[in-house]
């Protein structure tokens, strides 16, 4: 086992949203890391889990009529039912209602203000419910007005010495203490902080909302929703620490290798959530990766814009693989994509059922139906090159997936799919396991022929197994892998593992089913009202 600690985090979800594509993204590509670095022994911790507190959960609550936490308690399920159908692996679901993580909030401001990064003053300006943040740019305000999407305050508020922190977090980001990706966001923050960084009101009166964690040196306040939300990347660590000594709370997985966000909420994190850390004297994240967006017809999905598509009736329709495969493989991991319901089942039908199933079919089926074994023997130059193939691209998906590079690494595991299903249709070993009887040489080529594609496909399980944990594990085990593929580790630095002449290989059902393409809906409610 190599000693290498991981710590990956998403956001945590508003809660009261219904959870949609954009949401199912980052929580993929999370967990599709996470599988890729326990799979090479590393001790890994992924976090995610929802954001519960805040004015709009409170307005929300109010208009169903229910506490907030009851409505927290039912609505935090729609993500936890969404990770279970996506089989995603999260180590602990965090919420910001945890009484722990409410304790923890307090201890970290508590801190603050006993160290002096927090002073009292009376502010007044337009406050943005739906994103829970004061505007500050007078044409925003202007068009969040005219959408009623603003309300002016005037309060007496809790102020974090932001801007104390400035010149600091522009030498972090540069020195590459701190890592900002894609390079573009990078760029954008520094740009951001070549002006002057004013200080985080970080405080709500009770007065104007009572959801949220109480100020211990103020308890007619409210933390702030969003400080209160990017504590839970520490807090989150109690379910790993307990029994930690109190000087070292957050115990060895302190600093997160990745916070996963996407590009909504780059300043958040790069700016407000690292001068928290610096005040509180913590390190910071080594990296934050900001992604692109899912948008529909051109625009930003989400709820507000009513074209969200709902990954629960993908996953119906799909299976959670299929969908997994397809968020990975079709939109750079940093860029923007569109989502449109032909292109996903373009990908099912020609990637999945098409180049990676039916050549698994076509394998599996001729070895059951001749005896059920694959024969012993060593690779000629009729599969080498092939098999010399499968050990560049292997290299290579390493590089780039460990990278998030998701879309070039799985374009380079196609080639290699590509090479052994044009092997197949060169050779036609149908052809030649006929042919046996007479020709020893047809008959060799046949067993090698197999074994060689056996082999690449028990490898290629492996290394897709991040991706699609749940076909890929199906697979494995109709190619003789030993035990659960979740549970496999590499051990060496080869990612080749043949087929053994001792498995007994059965006829199986076809890993990826083709979709009809006619019967598909567009899945996203705007353009199935306007049917
Ligand atoms: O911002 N495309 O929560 P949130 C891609 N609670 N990803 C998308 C997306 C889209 N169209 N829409 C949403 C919050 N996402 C806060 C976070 S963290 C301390 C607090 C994903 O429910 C993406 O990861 O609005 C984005 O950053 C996140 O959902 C926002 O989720």
């Amino acid at each position: 086992m190599v000693d290498e600690r991981f710590y990956i985090t998403t956001p945590i979800y508003y809660v009261n949203d219904v959870p949609h594509l954009g949401h199912a993204y980052t929580t993929i590509a999370a967990d599709a890391i996470s599988r890729f670095h326990r799979m090479r022994g590393r001790d890994v911790f992924f976090l995610t889990g929802t954001d519960e507190h805040g004015q709009k959960v409170a307005q929300a609550a109010a208009a169903r009529g229910l506490s907030e936490q009851q409505h927290c308690d039912e609505l935090h399920q729609n993500f936890r039912a969404l990770w279970t159908g996506l089989d995603i692996s999260n180590d602990a679901f965090i919420r910001t209602t945890d009484p722990e993580h409410k304790d923890q909030v307090r201890a970290a401001l508590q801190k603050l203000w006993d160290d002096g990064w927090i002073y009292e003053q009376d502010y007044e300006g337009w406050y943005n419910v739906s994103d829970e943040m004061f505007v500050t740019d007078g044409d925003e305000i202007e068009r969040l007005k005219a959408a009623g999407r603003v309300e002016f305050v005037k309060e007496s508020n809790y102020f974090f010495k932001m801007s104390a922190f400035q010149d600091r977090l522009v030498s972090a980001i540069e020195s590459g203490e701190l890592t900002l990706r894609p390079e573009s966001r990078r760029n954008e923050v520094l740009g951001f902080l070549r002006q002057p960084l004013g200080d985080l009101s970080i405080s709500r009166p009770k007065s104007r909302l009572g959801w949220g964690v109480e100020l211990p040196f103020a308890t007619d306040h409210v933390c702030y929703v969003w400080v209160d939300a990017l504590l839970n990347y520490c807090t989150g660590l109690r379910y790993l620490n307990e029994g930690t000594p109190a000087d070292d709370q957050y115990g060895p997985f302190w600093p997160a290798d990745y916070h996963l966000i996407g590009k909504d909420i780059l300043t958040t994190h790069s700016v407000y959530w690292t001068t928290i850390l610096m005040a509180l004297e913590l390190p910071l994240p080594r990296h934050i990766f900001a992604h692109g967006w899912w948008t529909f017809e051109g625009q930003k999905m989400s709820k507000s814009m009513g074209n969200v598509v709902d990954p629960n009736r993908l996953i119906a329709e799909f299976g959670s693989d299929a969908l997994r495969y397809f968020v990975l493989r079709q939109m750079p991991f940093g860029q923007d994509g569109d989502f449109a319901a032909a292109g996903l089942v373009e990908r099912i039908n020609s990637d999945l059922a098409n180049d990676l199933g039916n050549l698994a079919s076509r394998v599996l089926n001729l070895v059951a139906r001749d005896g059920g074994h694959f024969a012993p023997g060593e690779a000629t130059e009729a599969t080498q090159p092939l098999l010399d193939e499968f050990n560049a691209a292997a290299a290579d998906f390493e590089r780039d997936f460990a990278d998030f590079g998701f879309a070039v690494a799985l374009r380079r595991v196609w080639e290699v799919l590509s090479a052994t299903n044009k092997l197949i249709q060169d050779t036609e070993p149908w052809r030649l396991v006929k042919e046996r009887d007479e020709d020893a040489a047809a008959g060799h080529l046949y067993d090698e022929v197999m074994r060689s594609s056996g082999s690449i496909l028990k490898s290629l399980a492996a290394l897709l197994y991040p991706v699609m944990p749940r076909q890929m594990g199906v697979l494995w085990s109709a190619l003789g892998g030993a035990g659960d593929l979740s549970d496999y580790r590499y051990t060496g630095g080869d990612r080749w593992l043949p087929v053994s002449p001792e498995t007994l290989v059965e006829k199986g059902d076809a890993l990826f089913p083709r979709i009809d393409a006619k019967s598909v809906p567009s899945f996203t409610e705007r353009a199935e009202q306007g049917r």
